[in-house]
């Protein structure tokens, strides 16, 4: 079970997070009426596609994307929170923030879980995810948005984002934030080459030993256009296939922006797994 204030989530059943952008390159930038009722829209669709998270995003996180204030960012999550909060009560509400102010008006607005790139790294965030009863999603990531592709390296990736993800757990144990309420994530895409994702999508099961759920966000990103050649448009199946790999491999929660298709691979997978399905004796050649 993981803690998200209220409410409880069960991960015997891996699950999906949806993806909901309130950038203004998506539909909406908060807000105004017509903004607020398409971003609704767009999560209703979602929940009945099997979303169970909803993961609701100002900053565009993407590479070589730039920062917003903090003014910015409020005004374009908030009102979509409290309006998914207010028309869905039972449905987890996601905040892709690493503002600690963020944070906590995300929280009152009515949101169950961080969900911070940063890991809590900014000065506050530790003791604004403290002081609520939210669940926090700890990923990884080598550099900052803007500048983390440029040439991402690593003398062992797996060991230090272990290393990394470790001790960002236990800075949140140490400000009060216990285990039930932690969900730990290697950071697809975060500042890594393709050997990088590969070699941790690979090796997963190294990550679980941290004894955490695990998310793991693979959906439309430029490692299946590498593997490929895909546009981001063409990425649906690879995103697929990358989302049973990982709940095959142990992921708890995956990221997805497409909801219906990534929820049938997660079933799939979960079958699997529930058949004894073990991805560690897998025979080799
Ligand atoms: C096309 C569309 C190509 C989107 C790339 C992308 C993760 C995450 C992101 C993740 C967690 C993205 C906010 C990147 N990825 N949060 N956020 N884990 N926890 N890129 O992997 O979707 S944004």
């Amino acid at each position: 079970m993981l803690q998200c204030r209220s409410q409880q989530l069960d991960l015997t059943v891996p699950r999906v997070m949806a993806v909901l952008n309130v950038t203004p390159d998506s539909f909406s930038d908060g807000g105004c009426f017509q903004d607020i009722n398409a971003a609704l829209g767009r999560v209703t669709e979602m929940i009945s596609q099997g979303a169970d998270i909803i993961d609701v995003g100002g900053e565009s996180t993407r590479p070589g994307a730039v920062q917003i204030s903090v003014v910015e960012e409020l005004q374009r999550v908030i009102p979509v929170i409290e309006a998914i909060h207010h028309r869905y009560p039972q449905i987890i509400i996601s905040v892709d923030t690493s503002k600690p102010e963020v944070m906590q008006a995300a929280v009152a607005a009515g949101a169950d879980l961080i969900n911070d790139v940063r890991a809590l790294t900014l000065p506050g965030a530790l003791e604004a995810v403290a002081d609520t009863q939210a669940a926090v999603c700890l990923m990884h990531m080598q550099g900052q948005p803007v500048s983390m592709q440029a040439s991402p390296s690593y003398v062992d990736v797996l060991a230090e984002v272990n290393d990394f993800l470790t001790g960002r757990v236990n800075a949140c144990i140490a400000a009060g934030i216990t285990r039930e309420r932690i969900v730990i994530d290697p950071g697809i895409g975060f500042g890594k080459a393709l050997e990088h994702n590969l070699a941790l999508l690979a090796h997963l099961p190294a990550l679980m030993q941290l004894d955490l759920p695990l998310l793991v966000g693979v959906s439309r990103k430029s490692m299946i256009g590498a593997l490929l050649n895909r546009t981001v448009e063409q990425r649906l199946p690879g995103s697929v296939a990358l989302a049973t790999a990982s709940v095959l491999a142990g992921a708890s929660i995956i990221r997805a922006h497409d909801v219906a298709e990534t929820y049938d691979a997660v079933r799939i997978a979960h079958a699997l797994l529930a058949a004894g399905y073990d991805i560690e004796h897998s025979k080799k050649n």
